[in-house]
């Protein structure tokens, strides 16, 4: 056993990379939060819309301050009946949580701004002793969080968990005011930025929860195959300070049951284990997980398995794996909504199994923990992204930040799921210098993170007279060459595909990360006419016909995209109206007919590995 060496050099890139501000939200969040004593404050939240910031600023517009009467995190009820008071929280006005307030009431369908919550509750520890976190799955964009009148933090960015230690003097046993200011204006220096094809959500997307655990806890721990090994696994394990415990890690599964003696914060270990079953698309195999420290237990299911590139195939367990891939954004459509639950993960994952796809690329930010838990369950590969998309900020050092502590919470959340295979630093971003240092950072930072996966980005091809060259310079940096190829749907037409020669500059395994073409479910022309499902379904035969053609470092694709999502982009008023129908899927989960295209060449491609 070797002692916290590789956790301390996580650690210290954790550090460089914290963004400083004392009240931003702890980092990093407590590490599979399911798996603690966890009370929900999932529900009913009363709301105020506040599009002018009112309980934020005073009419000077200065920031409110902590007793300010008029702030919309004090609390509501006139003290008498001479108080005055504007602003006021009511059961006329609630919102689920977990939930985007957009689908919840038609007068939020596109509004961007403040809204704030507030829900009470009552709260007994369970030990008197236990420190309490409240902790958010993600808020979009920015929250400002305040209990019983005092601030607890704020938290930036729409798709990270981020938690706070409630101090023990704020926490009462009767009558909790919890107050959440949550703004989900977009912003030039923010990630993503202005400019999206998606919707953007606002309000509490994920779910909220209050973790006890002891004084002394574990924060976060890691666990996988070790390189090269079919049958040792390592890791670590980081308490939450420097301890002299002898914690206890159990695999009952594998009659593996170790004592493991800490004297400082965090452990590594390593142990081989004989007749290890990998976890795989075709034998997800999981295995119970329990980390035992004092009074504390964490169960976990985890697999194990091996992901690498070889020349220029992807291999998996040492094998080559052809990824029948396909994109998914976090959304309903039949409610037109965010994703938020277990049963809306089963429903996008299943769809994605009746394609026969064994791999989804979760664009373009990082999914809710259920995605990628049911995903280790089913057996699929994923793709994980962060929002780095298109025009951000690229020369700013701030932004960069930004973009590193999305990509490291991503990490820091999903480390142990077997499923994640990539991690992508960010998608279609135009070519130029700051562009390149900026997108080079953060795989250099991806993999000190973690160097048992892939890296990678999505890029644009470009096409020069039917050629489509792949040479962004980004390409470099990454294990995989992933690009974006709408030939024939932006500019030309399906069966220009036909004569299409690819020209790529590195010899890397070469992934489509998207290609697709918008339909409108139930409307039938000739295959010449554009949104008519005859033309989704030809440009899918000729793309088909194509990869049937693919140099020999093609390693598979995922077309844009399984749904019809909503995107403000997109206004075509007889065949969009606010809808992006690229799905193969329709809004009610009808499949169009380019389904039945994708979804016969995954047959195929699948009985030929089975070979
Ligand atoms: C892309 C983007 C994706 C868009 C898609 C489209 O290249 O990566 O976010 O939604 O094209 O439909 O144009």
């Amino acid at each position: 056993m070797i002692k916290g060496k590789f956790y301390r050099s996580l650690l210290s890139a954790t550090l460089l990379i914290s963004p400083a501000s004392e009240m931003l939200a702890q980092e990093p969040p407590i590490n599979n939060v399911y798996a603690r004593d966890i009370t929900s404050l999932n529900g009913k939240w009363q709301y105020i819309v506040d599009p002018y910031e009112t309980g934020f600023y005073d009419y000077r517009w200065a920031e409110r301050r902590e007793g300010d009467g008029e702030a919309y995190w004090n609390t509501d009820i006139p003290k008498n009946k001479s108080d005055r008071k504007e602003h006021g929280y009511s059961d006329k006005y609630s919102l689920n949580v977990p939930g985007d307030w957009n689908s919840q009431d038609p007068k939020f369908l596109y509004y961007e701004g403040t809204v704030w919550y507030k829900r009470s509750f009552d709260y007994s520890k369970k030990n008197p002793t236990g420190k309490v976190f409240l902790y958010f799955g993600a808020v979009n964009y920015e929250s400002h969080i305040y209990l019983n009148g005092k601030k607890l933090g704020s938290h930036k960015g729409g798709f990270s968990p981020f938690n706070f230690e409630v101090p023990a003097t704020s926490l009462k046993e009767k009558d909790n005011y919890l107050v959440v200011k949550v703004d989900n204006k977009r912003k030039r220096d923010e990630i993503p930025t202005l400019n999206t094809d998606w919707w953007n959500y606002g309000g509490i997307t994920r779910d909220v929860l209050l973790v006890e655990v002891p004084q002394t806890f574990i924060r976060d721990y890691s666990i996988r195959l070790k390189k090269n090994s079919t049958n040792e696994v390592e890791g670590w394990i980081r308490l939450n300070k420097a301890s002299e415990k002898t914690l206890s890690l159990e695999i009952a599964e594998l009659k593996l049951k170790k004592e493991i003696k800490l004297n400082s914060d965090s452990v590594s270990f390593s142990y081989k284990i004989p007749k290890l079953q990998l976890w795989s698309t075709g034998n997800p195999k999981l295995y119970s997980l329990k980390l035992q420290s004092g009074a504390e237990t964490i169960t976990d299911k985890v697999g194990f398995r091996s992901v690498e590139v070889q020349g220029n195939k992807i291999l998996l367990n040492g094998k080559p794996v052809f990824l029948r891939g396909i994109c998914i954004h976090e959304e309903i459509p039949e409610e037109g909504r965010r994703a938020n639950s277990k049963a809306d993960a089963l429903q996008l994952l299943r769809q994605a199994k009746e394609l026969n796809a064994n791999m989804v690329r979760l664009a373009h930010y990082p999914h809710n923990e259920y995605m990628t838990r049911v995903a280790d369950s089913l057996g699929i590969l994923v793709w994980s992204e962060i929002p780095v998309y298109w025009t951000i900020d690229f020369a700013s050092k701030e932004v960069l930040e930004k973009a590193k502590s999305q990509l490291r919470d991503m990490i820091a959340r999903d480390k142990n799921r077997a499923s994640i295979v990539i991690w992508s630093v960010g998608n279609e971003t135009p070519v130029k210098p700051e562009r390149t240092t900026f997108m080079s950072n953060l795989v250099a930072t991806a993999r000190k993170l973690d160097n048992s996966r892939l890296i990678s980005a999505a890029l644009e091809v470009h096409n020069d007279k039917g050629t489509m060259i792949v040479d962004d310079p980004l390409g470099q940096y990454t294990d995989l060459v992933s690009v974006n190829e709408y030939l024939g749907w932006y500019g030309g037409f399906p069966s220009d595909v036909k004569n299409a020669k690819w020209d790529i500059r590195y010899n890397k395994p070469l992934f489509i990360s998207e290609t697709g073409a918008e339909a409108l479910s139930g409307f039938k022309a000739d295959s010449l006419t554009r949104w008519s499902e005859e033309f989704q379904e030809w440009y899918y035969k000729e793309q088909v016909a194509m990869m049937k053609r693919m140099p020999a470092n093609f390693v598979g694709l995922s077309p844009w995209i399984l749904n019809d999502f909503r995107s403000p982009r997109r206004n075509n008023p007889v065949y969009q109206e606010g809808w992006n129908n690229k799905g193969l899927f329709d809004h009610k989960g009808n499949k169009k007919k380019a389904f039945y295209v994708m979804k016969t060449y995954y047959d195929e491609k699948e009985k030929e590995q089975k070979k």
